[in-house]
């Protein structure tokens, strides 16, 4: 199903404006690098955490700024940041602006249109105002992408088709259902959270469960390198979470991740 066409060819087959933003930012970057600052905890043996990480906006916006150069996108879990401020949104929308990223807001919707189009642009986080990414799950149906595109039209929307995680269920016919779906909304959809391309080169692929050295952790994640995830599987965009952000030194593994995955993206050019 991996098609043969280059970013700059895709460029004129994205409908949707963040789409073409965020290719041009890819090929001026040289990079297909998202990052993830994903948190991660670690337990003593009566279960009391030892470790956090990445659950404060200052190890946020310091994140932001190490890898920011060397990547396409960052990617947020605005829910696991203790001390969310509005000044946080606007702080990480300078960062974005200054090294070039987008932000993407991980916030997978999964609910009814109307409830969807609250959390989207209410509560305490205000989402619609600073992500230039969602996503969403399909689960419920085509109302929570109806109620994304409606109430924030200048986000790109992403939507689930397959999971990196063990014994999830986006399979098959469910991952069939959200390729049809994109096809429905293509102004506002522009790709998937998927394994690999799916498809249709009119979307952009992003895969999560990446890393170098491969392997997988204690609940359910599942990494498979840069190299097989791009130029074998036929993805656009490496998600990179705890590859990067566990390293003594972020902005050289970050760089080093940032040539793996350019450097996928030419070799399947080449195949
Ligand atoms: F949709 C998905 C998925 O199928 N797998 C994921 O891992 C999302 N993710 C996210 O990608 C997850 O929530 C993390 O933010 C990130 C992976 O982080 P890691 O540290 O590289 O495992």
């Amino acid at each position: 199903k991996v098609h043969p066409l280059s970013f700059e060819q895709r460029l004129s087959l994205i409908r949707n404006k963040v789409g073409r933003r965020l290719l041009e930012i890819m090929l001026k970057k040289q990079s297909n690098l998202a990052v993830a600052a994903v948190s991660f905890v670690i337990f003593n043996s009566i279960n009391l955490i030892l470790y956090e990480d990445v659950t404060t906006s200052e190890e946020l916006l310091s994140i932001a700024n190490e890898v920011g150069p060397q990547i396409c996108i960052l990617k947020t879990h605005m829910d696991i940041i203790q001390d969310w401020t509005e000044s946080v949104s606007e702080k990480l929308v300078h960062l974005a602006k200054l090294h070039h990223f987008l932000i993407f807001e991980d916030r997978k919707f999964a609910d009814i249109g109307n409830t969807v189009e609250l959390q989207l642009t209410g509560g305490i986080f205000h989402i619609a105002q600073w992500a230039d990414i969602v996503n969403a799950h399909i689960i419920a149906g085509p109302g929570t992408i109806q109620a994304l595109s409606r109430s924030a039209e200048h986000c790109g929307i992403l939507l689930l088709a397959q999971m990196s995680s063990k014994g999830n269920l986006a399979v098959q016919e469910y991952t069939q259902k959200a390729l049809e779906f994109a096809q429905q909304y293509e102004d506002a959809v522009f790709g998937f959270i998927s394994l690999g391309c799916i498809g249709d080169p009119n979307f952009l692929y992003f895969t999560p469960g990446v890393k170098l050295e491969g392997g997988g952790d204690s609940l359910g994640q599942q990494y498979t390198d840069p190299k097989t995830v791009i130029a074998i599987q036929g993805s656009d965009v490496a998600i990179v979470g705890r590859g990067i952000i566990q390293s003594s030194n972020r902005r050289e593994a970050a760089s080093t991740y940032r040539k793996a995955c350019w450097d996928a993206y030419l070799q399947r050019l080449e195949e």
